[in-house]
């Protein structure tokens, strides 16, 4: 008796990225990882985690870089091309608040929003036992930095501010952390960068990708058919946590409204500078910038270790989203 399969199961299994079905609109970058410590010009052990920024018509990275005492410094790489990257050996300037003193505060995951002529950074500090929470602070030219209020209340790991008003109110997508280290995606608003509140949760649904939480990436990207989000999302298996990065649109005049949601990561740790390092199977995000071509140049931390970068269009994640809607519309999703 011969077994019959309706479907060709087996071609599939485990071999999906290797026979070109990836469905993702972002692909890597062939020169993979584009920067590690030994290319760094201070001593350290691991540089990943950037955000990123078009600053002076080069592409502008802030580098969160550990030596080998586990201390974090912020050094800035410019490039021209998006590729080649010259670092700065100086760290930038960015005084400790008495609060990150008096804990031991350790900061990290810079996030970049160009605003009203200057940029602002959003980042996590981790203030020792009372646990983490988020700061800003302001700069005009990537040296010297000047905080912007004081932190948030423990526990918040991450917060992305949104390049212009909304609904007159600045606003910052933030990532509250649960007891057990879970956490969601939530919107805050704020009259003067300062005094935050207002906060709604997003309404996103759980994937099998992202049961254990899901922060912003990217700062949001205004197109006409939503804010589009580049979001990081984390599940656990039986040997780690691992990262995925997700796209979605949010609604342009409530950000809490998610308008399409692509169930499809649009990137796994899976190859071995995602999958080995200092922290195994992770793909982190914080920041993408547009080139002059139209390329949507990502940048991401492979395995908390080093800087790689996935290339895409705006419009290619756009409508990855838009399709997501049509493919629940037409009751198609999961059969394809
Ligand atoms: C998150 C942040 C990121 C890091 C990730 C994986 O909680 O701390 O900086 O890349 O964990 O270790």
């Amino acid at each position: 008796m011969s077994l019959r399969l309706s479907h060709p199961v087996a071609r599939h299994v485990g071999d999906r990225r290797d026979t070109g079905n990836d469905p993702s609109p972002l692909v890597r970058f062939d020169g993979n990882p584009i920067l590690t410590p030994d290319q760094m010009p201070v001593e350290c052990s691991a540089v990943f985690n950037a955000g990123a920024v078009r600053f002076n018509d080069k592409v502008l990275l802030l580098l969160r870089v550990e030596d080998y005492s586990r201390k974090t410094n912020f050094h800035v790489a410019t490039s021209d091309d998006g590729v080649n990257f010259g670092v700065n050996p100086e760290p930038i300037r960015y005084p400790l608040r008495d609060v990150e003193r008096e804990h031991h505060g350790h900061r990290f995951d810079m996030r970049i929003t160009p605003m009203d002529g200057a940029f602002y950074v959003c980042h996590a500090v981790w203030l020792g036992k009372l646990g983490c929470s988020v700061a800003m602070a302001r700069t005009s030219d990537f040296v010297d930095f000047e905080p912007v209020g004081s932190v948030s209340v423990p526990s918040n790991r991450n917060a992305v501010l949104f390049p212009e008003k909304i609904r007159g109110l600045y606003a910052r997508l933030e990532r509250p952390q649960d007891i057990d280290g879970s956490g969601r995606m939530w919107v805050s608003y704020s009259p003067d960068l300062r005094f935050w509140g207002d906060s709604l949760p997003l309404n996103m649904p759980i994937t099998p990708w992202s049961t254990r939480k899901s922060g912003a990436g990217c700062i949001p990207i205004r197109t006409s058919a939503g804010w589009l989000e580049i979001y990081h999302a984390t599940a656990m298996t039986a040997s780690s946590e691992n990262y995925y990065l997700g796209v979605m649109l949010l609604d342009l005049e409530d950000p809490s409204k998610v308008i399409a949601f692509p169930q499809r990561f649009i990137l796994a740790a899976e190859k071995s500078y995602e999958c080995v390092g200092q922290v195994p199977n992770v793909v982190f995000t914080g920041g993408a910038v547009e080139m002059p071509d139209g390329t949507l140049n990502l940048y991401y931390g492979g395995a908390d270790t080093r800087i790689c970068l996935a290339t895409t269009t705006v419009q290619k994640l756009v409508d990855f989203c838009l399709d997501s809607v049509n493919c629940e519309k037409s009751n198609l999703c999961g059969k394809a």
